[in-house]
């Protein structure tokens, strides 16, 4: 698995500071012991260098994306790097499929190049994702067009209050099933899933979210199908943290999300 930073940010105000991310978040990383399962990884880490163009940056991001040959982990940055990394992915995978954590459905409005709004509606305009391939858990936040976007598509989520209400377990049980008849699976987790108070440190605040751990539950299970051929993390904004705390969540998420099974031999 190899960690690829990509401090990249829409134009958008909101996103400022989340192109200081990657760097906090290794560097935290380096400081963490072993995962839950005992592992202590040492990772490859690439950069993407970006600018102030979002189109630029886009086509840099998917050039990049498509040479990469490692198993990646996606370092942003705001959300509207998942654009050209999904697109990447699905030029090398058939039957693409994506998991997304996230308050929100980023499903406002078709621009091009897409924000962190807009980027899910665009893949599914471009037709980079079928709708029935992807799965939205923890939403809570959107506008009434997203809303009916989402169901006007059938695409399957899982808001907030359906997870209180069936639990995790079998929400896990549900999207790991759905998950699993992808040609391949790329997960995305902007950490505004996360309740504030967990995750202070991004740009949109979104109370009633997922605990810290019910988000760890979910990527702890889901680490397990080996059809995950890509991750990335967004939307952590250090600028707007507290006392470190999303920067640290951040880093225990990658921390867990390790995939290899080590023995005491080749650790
Ligand atoms: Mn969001």
């Amino acid at each position: 698995m190899k960690l690829i930073k990509i401090p990249a940010k829409n134009a958008l105000g909101k996103t400022q500071g989340t192109q200081l991310a990657p760097d906090k978040l290794i560097n935290e990383l380096e400081k963490m012991g072993a995962n839950e399962r005992g592992n202590k990884k040492t990772y490859l880490i690439g950069k993407i260098q970006t600018g102030n163009d979002p189109e630029q940056n886009n086509k840099t991001i998917y050039e990049y994306m498509m040479q990469n040959d490692q198993k990646p982990l996606i370092i942003g940055g705001d959300h509207s790097i998942t654009y050209p990394c999904f697109k990447a992915f699905s030029k090398k995978f058939n039957n693409p499929g994506i998991v997304i954590f996230d308050a929100h459905p980023d499903c406002v409005n078709n621009f091009k190049p897409p924000t962190h709004e807009d980027y899910l509606k665009v893949l599914i305009e471009e037709k980079l994702v079928k709708p029935q391939n992807v799965i939205v858990i923890g939403l809570r936040a959107w506008d009434k067009k997203e809303y009916w976007y989402l169901k006007n598509n059938k695409i399957k989520n899982f808001p907030m209050k359906n997870i209180t209400n069936m639990g995790k377990e079998d929400v896990c049980d549900v999207v790991m099933s759905a998950a699993r008849s992808f040609g391949a699976c790329y997960v995305s987790i902007d950490i505004d899933a996360v309740d504030p108070a967990f995750a202070p440190g991004t740009g949109y605040i979104e109370p009633g979210g997922l605990s810290s751990r019910e988000l760890l539950y979910f990527i702890q299970r889901l680490k397990l199908l080996k059809n995950i051929k890509a991750w990335d993390l967004v939307e952590i904004n250090p600028k707007k943290d507290i006392n470190n705390l999303t920067i640290r969540l951040g880093a225990k998420i990658i921390n867990e999300i390790n995939q290899k099974i080590y023995n005491q031999k080749n650790n």
